[in-house]
């Protein structure tokens, strides 16, 4: 079973985006197995986004993250991180298809409402970040 983290973004949570991006995604047939809320400090945003760390957005990315709560949930299910990346969309909700989170409730491309995980690999990394194993369910 593949997992994937996902993370309704500051813009998303404030604008009470949550339960309907979360709910998108169990609709879907994944299934939630860890879920809270938090207020990520930089230690913690510049460790998620490390993989961005010297490009040129650097900054605000993490500036946004960090700007108030985040919701974190972690799916799973049979190739979660296609599916998944597949309902939230590209990066820029402008170029995102109709009918994709990231179309429907993005601002701009930072402001893009969620965070979902690419690969299996960085997945397993950003979980590891926001749960402890005990918090992850089944
Ligand atoms: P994605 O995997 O779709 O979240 O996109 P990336 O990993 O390329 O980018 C991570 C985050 O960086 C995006 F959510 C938004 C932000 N970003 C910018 O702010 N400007 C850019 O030009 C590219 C990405």
């Amino acid at each position: 079973m593949e997992r994937s983290l996902v993370l309704v973004k500051p813009i998303a949570t404030e604008r009470g985006l949550a339960g309907a991006i979360i709910g998108r995604i169990q609709g879907a047939g994944l299934k939630l197995t860890a879920l809270r809320m938090l207020h990520m400090d930089k230690a913690m945003a510049e460790q998620h986004y490390a993989v961005h760390k010297g490009k040129p957005f650097f900054n605000d990315l993490v500036e946004h993250i960090t700007s108030k709560p985040v919701i974190a949930a972690v799916f799973e299910g049979e190739g979660a991180i296609e599916r998944i990346r597949k309902l939230v969309g590209a990066t820029d909700p402008a170029k995102a298809e109709p009918g994709t989170i990231r179309r429907d409730y993005g601002l701009d491309i930072r402001r893009n409402s969620t965070h979902a995980s690419d690969s299996p690999e960085n997945a397993e990394k950003e979980i590891a970040i926001f749960f402890k194993d005990k918090e992850i369910f089944r």
